[in-house]
């Protein structure tokens, strides 16, 4: 049997349209989960919208419709984003669905029967665009500290007992290391948790766009913990019926987040779980913040970053590598247009898309459109360039697993480079008139690599590695990982290819 893979976007509210913050974070798991599917794992890769709360009914207010009318309408644009970018999401969960509404209220009555949630009322701060509570403490010139608006809010509310679970959760953080990452962002929680948890208001009764509180028609479920359960949702832990896909894929692997959202995450969530016996999942990763050019991406400033406009300018396979080669995952990034064009020609036309193109010209010219035979003896040059990936396949699945993509990038670039230079040494156009032999050897090295490079890039550039596998005429049960260790055989025809990359 294969093991399993569990992965989780944050659910995006849909009170906006989807911009390139959303698009990063997706295409982070998406590149996971083909890189765990590659090396055989059965992954469910899931992602979704947040369809409830204030800053929701509010929008669709604005907007002149009812909330159900606009949230069926901008969730589709988050929709179109995955074909857009090319993401691979086994499933996508809307909050207004039924079985993610039954989930709901099954944790709520499993909290409630477990003593873990009880009836008073709030009084206090709640930024709607951020959907939180704020303490007075925490409030920073009549604001949120995340710079948000705050409101005043006097309701009854149901709470759950989140002061209960401090020590338990400094324990779990304690013996379970990777459980936060990055490191600096386990060290932000771990400070938060020690300096004292209250309670946690959540229900609300001043408006109606929510999941019914179970047996309480005056209160709607607090979004966050309506939201978070999403993750259960979506691996039916509402289906009486039939718990398999439930046992299978819960807990989760990876919940991967942007860093505003970590709190959520990493200390609410799992706090509900083990007040409701179920287990944790095994590791959130809040990524870094992108800006533009300097500046907070923000509606308001009309700088908003849209990812359909860049994949149609640039290319999709373009906009994933820059993305993630870009900015070492975790830290914060600014994204600039001149550092887009500047990765696209020289890291993919002159680098990537140059070696394979010079090689199978070369090929094309001199071998009379067929890939040499497998040789019987390599030199050691030879040895070296097409081990170079052979020998480290455990450094790049520690690479994937530790979430560090720029590194496995650059990684990769370092043998294109190296191959690019063997082409340069070994001259092979001028080894046909004094050893057409031992340019047959070079030039099947250079396609060996190149098919081992191609089947490594597939997660992060899937549409060329594709081009470029189907090109040497790969099998497609021969692109998994394992596939790396077999060697070509050779005698192929090619064709030659169009440029993979454009210049721009
Ligand atoms: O918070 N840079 O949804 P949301 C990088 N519904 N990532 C960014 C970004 C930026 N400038 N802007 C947004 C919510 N993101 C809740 C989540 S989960 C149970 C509920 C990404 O639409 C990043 O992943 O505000 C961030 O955490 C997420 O979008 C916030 O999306």
């Amino acid at each position: 049997m294969k093991p399993t893979y569990y992965i989780t976007t944050p659910i995006y509210y849909v009170n906006d349209v989807p911009h390139i913050g959303h698009a990063y974070t997706t295409l982070a798991c998406d590149v996971i989960a083909r890189f765990k599917r590659l090396d055989e794992y059965e992954v469910f890769f899931l992602t979704g919208t947040d369809e409830h709360g204030q800053k929701v009914e509010t929008a669709a207010k604005n907007n002149g419709v009812n909330p159900k009318e606009f949230v069926d309408k901008v969730s589709e644009n988050f929709k179109n984003l995955l074909n857009c970018m090319n993401f691979s999401n086994d499933s996508f969960i809307r909050t207004t669905e039924e079985k993610h509404i039954k989930s709901c209220q099954k944790i709520w009555d499993k909290l409630i029967n477990n003593g873990n949630i009880y009836l008073d009322k709030y009084s206090g701060w709640y930024a709607v665009r951020d959907e939180a509570f704020f303490s007075e403490s925490e409030i920073v010139d009549g604001k949120a500290p995340t710079g948000a608006p705050v409101e005043w809010v006097e309701e009854p509310s149901y709470f759950f007992n989140l002061s209960k679970w401090e020590q338990k959760l400094l324990q779990f953080y304690e013996s379970n290391k990777d459980f936060i990452s990055p490191k600096t962002r386990r060290n932000e929680i771990i400070s938060f948790v020690k300096s004292g948890l209250k309670d946690l208001s959540i229900s609300r009764t001043s408006f109606s766009w929510g999941v019914k509180v179970p047996n309480d028609k005056n209160h709607i479920m607090y979004v966050w913990l309506d939201a978070l359960t999403n993750y259960l949702s979506a691996c039916e832990y509402s289906n009486e019926q039939d718990d398999k896909v439930f046992k299978k894929f819960w807990p989760a692997d990876i919940h991967m987040v942007g860093k505003d959202i970590i709190r959520f995450h990493a200390v609410y969530w799992p706090a509900f779980l083990m007040a409701a016996d179920l287990p944790l999942p095994k590791k959130v990763y809040a990524h870094g913040w992108w800006t533009n050019e300097g500046n907070k991406i923000s509606k308001s400033l009309g700088n908003v970053i849209d990812p359909f406009e860049l994949v149609n300018k640039y290319g999709i396979d373009q906009i994933r590598y820059f993305l993630l080669r870009e900015v070492p995952f975790g830290n914060d990034g600014d994204f600039s247009n001149s550092q887009l064009i500047n990765r696209i020609n020289s890291d993919l036309a002159n680098s990537y898309g140059n070696l394979f193109q010079r090689v199978v010209s070369i090929i094309f010219k001199n071998c009379k459109e067929i890939i040499p035979l497998k040789p019987n003896k390599f030199d050691q040059e030879d040895l070296t360039l097409i081990n170079s990936i052979k020998n480290n396949l455990d450094d790049y699945r520690n690479l994937i697993d530790e979430q560090k993509f720029d590194q496995y990038l650059k990684n990769i670039w370092i043998v294109i480079s190296n191959a690019n230079k063997y082409i340069d040494e070994q001259a092979p156009w001028a080894l046909k008139k004094n050893n057409f032999e031992r340019m047959e050897v070079v030039l099947f090295t250079l396609v060996e690599t190149i098919r081992q490079i191609s089947i490594l890039l597939q997660p992060f550039v899937p549409h060329t590695a594709e081009k470029i596998l189907d090109h040497i005429k790969i099998p497609h049960d021969q692109r998994k990982l394992k596939s790396v260790d077999f060697i070509l055989n050779g005698n192929i025809e090619i064709s030659l290819p169009t440029p993979l990359f454009p210049r721009i």
